[in-house]
């Protein structure tokens, strides 16, 4: 197995990887470990004892994950109740250190289902667009996201259905369905999906544009339903952060079906 073309997100984030390329892996090694354990994905930070034996096998005797910096104030989001934009992104922080990377975005998305292209996408454009802006005077080349300052990534031309402070606005979540849910009144078709966008836009705002736009587009894909409509319950449950507990819960029960049904059937041969 080519693990250096399967498994690239850790080949580039772990270093170490680099030194693993020409060598065989013991059959009880498990990088998919390495990928889906969320506490385990500081790769900076893994404490890794290797060996080998006569077959130039490569062991790994033991990995503890320990936080990827001492920085733990961020942690302290979590002691207290999230305001409603900190419960929508929380669900991406795999590991509640009240920081987002990268892979977390990544393995967040994979984990509610999206494929690897959007997810790899997703987090690249979202880590890249808002760490910066979470982080004021600070810059970080692995663009982390704080859970707790997620309100000053918020962006221009949007619903307004979060205030400047993460807050929930009824009347604006309302507002979209009054203005624009014309078919039905509690669902959104994709064009009245683009009329809201675009009504949405403050003039030259092009970075609100465009940020908004992947928003809504990528719920939209991922959550309409068989006949193209995305409905208000949906997008309730985006803005108060349940979509994605409910979409991962969904994803993972489809994957053990098939798993199930591929057993059964004799598609993986054990
Ligand atoms: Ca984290």
């Amino acid at each position: 197995m080519n693990l250096s073309k399967r498994w690239f997100l850790p080949e580039i984030l772990c270093p170490l990887a680099a030194n693993f390329h020409s060598s065989s892996y013991p059959s009880n090694f498990s990088f998919k470990y390495l990928l889906t354990d969320s506490s385990a994905l500081h790769f900076q930070s893994l404490t890794l004892s290797l060996s080998r034996d006569k077959s130039k096998s490569v062991f790994i005797m033991a990995s503890s994950p320990v936080p990827l910096s001492d920085n733990t104030k961020n942690k302290d989001v979590y002691d207290g109740d999230l305001d409603p934009l900190q419960k929508h992104v929380a669900f991406f922080d795999r590991n509640k250190d009240g920081i987002i990377y990268p892979w977390e975005t990544y393995q967040g998305f994979r984990a509610i289902g999206s494929g690897i292209p959007l997810s790899t996408f997703a987090a690249i454009f979202i880590n890249v667009a808002l760490s910066a802006k979470t982080r004021p005077g600070k810059f970080s080349l692995l663009f982390p996201i704080e859970v707790k300052k997620i309100h000053k990534g918020k962006h221009g031309s949007d619903s307004g259905v979060y205030d400047t402070e993460g807050r929930f606005v009824p009347e604006k979540f309302e507002e979209i369905f009054l203005k624009y849910a014309h078919t039905k009144s509690n669902a959104l078709t994709e064009k009245e999906l683009s009329d809201m966008l675009n009504g949405n836009r403050d003039p030259k705002d092009y970075a609100g544009w465009l940020g908004s736009w992947t928003e809504w587009k990528i719920l939209y894909r991922m959550c309409k339903d068989k006949d193209g409509f995305l409905s208000k319950d949906t997008i309730k449950d985006v803005f108060d952060g349940s979509l994605f507990e409910k979409l991962e819960e969904s994803t993972a029960r489809k994957k053990a079906a098939f798993l199930d049904d591929g057993l059964s059937g004799g598609l993986f041969p054990i």
